[in-house]
């Protein structure tokens, strides 16, 4: 990337939004904050770690003369499930919902900590008869009901790292994965509902274990959850209600080191195969813990609290299971999907709970958008007061739309950037401090140390553009791969001595704010410009027939790199128009300067997403540049590659 061009640094966003003054007058965590952490960073997390109940409180805080290795807190001892469950009963919050379960179909469940802590126990117990001892990995493999996190937080209990694997991906997926952790027991369930109908889970689980590498799983705990048909393999396959419920509802924790490892959960990179990214105990719950408070200015008396991700997904591990929690919150869990079995079901859910906090992705926004505006019109979501973001930059259209149609034009935006390596939050708005900018993840939150850095790791002044880079150490961050140090040095440590790299572009503004600009991959380089996808596909989305674009670069004879866009057009527009192209491609150049004008803009029905919502770009540039297609089996739906196939100029 050259340094003169920088990244491009294009895109002009005035609009500003103070924060409410009600919520800035009683939040949780107000500019001080910052103030505090900045002078003593380790300080502030010996601090923010006494949110957690120790059984031998840390007098370390960091250990990091093994770098980029790092001990947090390391001579503490606990028990994460204990955080989460048992100290709320024993602090007489045992009637409070921890979980209001909302299935697909409109079957609902309300847990109480209480009952959470029976369950958690019992299924602890039936581990623990199952031989499953602290240090042992369990796979998990299941939909979004209760005994997902129920099961996670029973492998917590007994410091069996779990390894959940999403429900959406293929017995292949599932079984690279049990191989790698080497997984004794498998969790999973008949199936779940999606989209109206029960979906197998149980077939993959099958499939996956008749693979070489896979012998050590001795057991697999089967939820029934659909009633469907499902295979049996005698003495290996157990039910959840039979074995989990004659045990008792009692058993005591253990208490184990603050790094003592939690769980792994792959990511899968560009290429190679999936790093486990394992996470451990003490600082990672100290982080999660204290961003949810922080972040979502979470109340847990009186907030309904609901994060649509999957648990599959890193952020239902942080913020589903662990989180909240830990912060002792009344949070709703939603088994399917947004359009079942009508495209207001989310809003009637908010309505429904009365959900003030929200936590989603921007690529669920857009599909609402492009819904229309009148479905959440219809319901009452005035109880809404903090709406999150994660999973990719949001652009400034959705933006403007989530604040608008979902959160009366009041409720503060955090737009939070983080990754499955971090395990937390990372940079964000604090919602009763923050001016927010749409599309701005803004700064580091208190206690972090981020900055943008150009290709020889100098820091950029405010104004330009590079690599997103954390400079100091933080208690959730990744330890290692799993099974690979080599790996964890050279894909984090080695791009810049010292510092960890993101992979994602980024740019300062003029007051120092970042916004983030897409993986470093998805960065065109057009006639020796930078120039981000992430701004090209913001300006598409401003054009009002347009509800959601992909970009990518295309290797290109003239320019290195000819900007490529796939667009889905919104209700009434129509696909085969050549001048609405034309009238694309020129609303571009006037957003954004002539130079990122796209060369050939393609409407398509679908973009080819992973369940966690994120545009598979690798996977349209080979359609770009009319290659074969790589790896599909993280796709949420491979058939979408054949719709956009079927579409290109040459298609048989
Ligand atoms: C939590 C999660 C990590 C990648 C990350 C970045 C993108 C996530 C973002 C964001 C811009 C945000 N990302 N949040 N980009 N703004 N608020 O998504 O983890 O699945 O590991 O993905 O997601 O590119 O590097 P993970």
């Amino acid at each position: 990337m050259s340094n003169e061009s920088s990244l491009a640094n294009l895109l002009k966003e005035e609009r500003r939004f103070a924060p409410p003054a009600e919520l800035a007058a009683h939040a949780n965590v107000t500019a001080a904050a910052y103030e505090q952490a900045a002078s003593d960073r380790l300080a502030f997390w010996a601090e923010q770690a006494k949110r957690l109940s120790w059984q031998t409180p840390p007098t370390q805080t960091l250990d990091w003369s093994n770098a980029p290795f790092a001990k947090w807190f390391t001579d503490g001892k606990l028990n994460v499930a204990y955080n989460c469950v048992d100290r709320h009963v024993e602090n007489g919050l045992g009637d409070r919902v921890a979980l209001h379960f909302e299935g697909e179909p409109g079957d609902s469940r309300a847990i109480t900590y209480a009952e959470l802590q029976r369950e958690v126990s019992k299924a602890a117990n039936a581990l623990t008869e199952l031989g499953v001892a602290a240090g042992d990995r369990v796979a998990l493999y299941m939909p979004m009901i209760p005994e997902t996190v129920i099961a996670m937080l029973a492998c917590a209990r007994l410091g069996a790292p779990h390894s959940v694997v999403f429900g959406g991906f293929s017995a292949d997926a599932l079984a690279t994965r049990i191989q790698d952790a080497d997984a004794r027991v498998v969790i999973t369930a008949d199936g779940g509902y999606r989209r109206g109908k029960p979906s197998a889970l149980k077939p993959a689980v099958d499939e996956a274990l008749t693979r070489p590498g896979t012998e050590n799983v001795r057991n697999v705990l089967v939820v029934r959850r659909t009633g469907q048909d499902t295979a049996w393999t005698e003495g290996r396959d157990l039910w959840w209600d039979e074995t989990v419920g004659r045990q008792s509802d009692r058993h005591t924790p253990e208490a184990f080191d603050a790094e003592h490892p939690l769980f792994i959960l792959y990511t899968s990179g560009t290429t190679g195969k999936p790093k486990g990214i394992l996470h451990t105990t003490g600082g990672y719950l100290t982080q999660v813990a204290y961003t949810h408070h922080a972040v979502f200015d979470l109340k847990p008396e009186t907030d309904v609290y609901w994060c649509t991700a999957d648990v599959g997904w890193v952020t239902g591990h942080s913020y589903i299971t662990y989180g909240p929690l830990a912060n002792g919150a009344t949070e709703v869990l939603y088994e399917g999907t947004p359009d079942t079995p009508h495209q207001g079901r989310w809003w009637e859910i908010v309505q429904k709970y009365g959900v003030t906090i929200l936590y989603t992705a921007p690529t669920a926004i857009r599909a609402c958008m492009k819904w229309g505006d009148d479905i959440p019109a219809k319901f009452d979501l005035s109880s809404l007061r903090v709406l999150g973001s994660v999973g990719e930059p949001i652009n400034p259209e959705a933006w403007m739309w989530y604040r608008k149609h979902i959160g009366a034009d009041k409720a503060p935006i955090v737009d939070t950037w983080w990754q499955t390596e971090t395990g937390a939050m990372m940079l964000s708005p604090l919602p009763g401090v923050t001016t927010t900018k749409p599309g701005s993840a803004q700064r580091p939150l208190p206690g972090i140390a981020a900055t943008v850095v150009d290709d020889d790791g100098r820091e950029v002044p405010d104004g330009a553009g590079g690599y997103l880079v954390l400079t100091e150490p933080w208690p959730s961050m990744l330890r290692t791969i799993w099974g690979d140090d080599q790996r964890y040095l050279d894909t984090y440590w080695s791009r810049f001595e010292g510092k960890y790299f993101a992979g994602d572009g980024a740019k300062k503004d003029e007051d120092g704010d970042i916004w983030l600009l897409g993986r470093v991959d998805d960065v065109m380089l057009v006639s020796g410009h930078n120039i981000s996808t992430t701004e090209v596909e913001s300006a598409l989305v401003s054009h009002p027939k347009v509800a959601e674009a992909a970009v990518v670069g295309a290797t290109d004879p003239q320019t290195t790199q000819a900007i490529c866009a796939f667009v889905i057009l919104r209700g009434s527009a129509d696909a085969e128009d050549e001048s609405l192209v034309e009238e694309l491609r020129a609303h571009v150049a006037q957003h954004l300067g002539p130079i990122a004008k796209p060369k050939r803009i393609m409407p398509v029905a679908e973009l080819p997403k992973t369940r966690s919502g994120k545009i598979m770009r690798r996977l349209l540039r080979d359609v770009a540049e009319n290659r074969d297609l790589g790896d599909v089996s993280t796709l949420t739906d491979s058939s979408v590659m054949d719709l956009i196939q079927a579409k290109l100029p040459g298609a048989a």
